[in-house]
């Protein structure tokens, strides 16, 4: 039995998306992330930091979104989502596998910045225009990385699952414009038929607007 505790449009799309893309069964367990249920002794007991996403899985359960996607993709080799240990390209892999949650606390910084702080006045307007720098500078290195490739390492793999996951969120905080690579990249991502499927099963995005401009307060 595979069961992964989720929340719509958080970081359990990646397992979701990978466990569509290897074809496995599992359940589906749907959590909130507002009503202090992920701070519940049953939850703690499989994510000690109250964090989505957990993975109960051989017996065990598994939390932190890359080291389950790590964990999935090593124990089915026979699908090619992961390069193997001591292959050149592993740790090109390892790179983007890590890069994808770099990026996903900015992108988490600025989900709080725009949408979840309250009261509003709390909300930082010189931490928000930080946060859209520093986001925009990993766009800018996704942008050259993708320059005459497909997927992150060439071929699709476990580590598209991990950075497909933030591209909703990207052109949320910052312009499409100049960022044509990326752009193309999700309209490859969208059209994947595992990935299409998780969004059904998991429920869609979370935002309510197509863009966030950042208020000069
Ligand atoms: N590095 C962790 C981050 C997990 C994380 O922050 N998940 C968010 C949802 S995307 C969460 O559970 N937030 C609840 C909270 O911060 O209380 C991972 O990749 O699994």
């Amino acid at each position: 039995m595979i069961r992964l505790h989720h929340v719509p449009g958080s970081r359990s799309m990646r397992v979701l998306w990978l466990l569509e893309e290897l074809g496995l069964e599992y359940e589906l367990k749907t959590w909130s992330l507002t009503d202090g249920s992920l701070r519940s002794p049953e939850f703690r007991a499989m994510s000690p930091a109250g964090r989505i996403p957990a993975l109960e899985i051989d017996g065990r359960s598994i939390f932190e979104s890359g080291a389950i996607v790590e964990y999935l993709a090593e124990r089915h080799p026979g699908a090619g989502l992961a390069p193997p240990v001591g292959e050149a390209s592993r740790a090109d892999y390892l790179e983007w596998v890590h890069f994808a949650e770099t990026q996903a606390n900015i992108l988490q910084n600025l989900n709080f910045h725009h949408i979840f702080l309250r009261p509003v006045e709390a909300r930082s307007v010189a931490m928000t225009k930080l946060d859209t720098k520093r986001l925009e500078v990993t766009m800018k290195a996704l942008e050259a990385h993708l320059e005459g490739r497909d997927w992150l390492l060439g071929v699709f793999s476990a580590a598209d699952c991990m950075l497909g996951f933030n591209l909703d969120a990207m052109f949320r905080f910052v312009r499409s414009e100049g960022f044509p690579n990326i752009a193309a990249y999700r309209a490859r991502v969208e059209a994947r038929p595992a990935y299409a499927r998780a969004v059904a099963a998991g429920g869609a995005s979370m935002y309510a607007q197509d863009f966030y401009e950042v208020s000069d307060g």
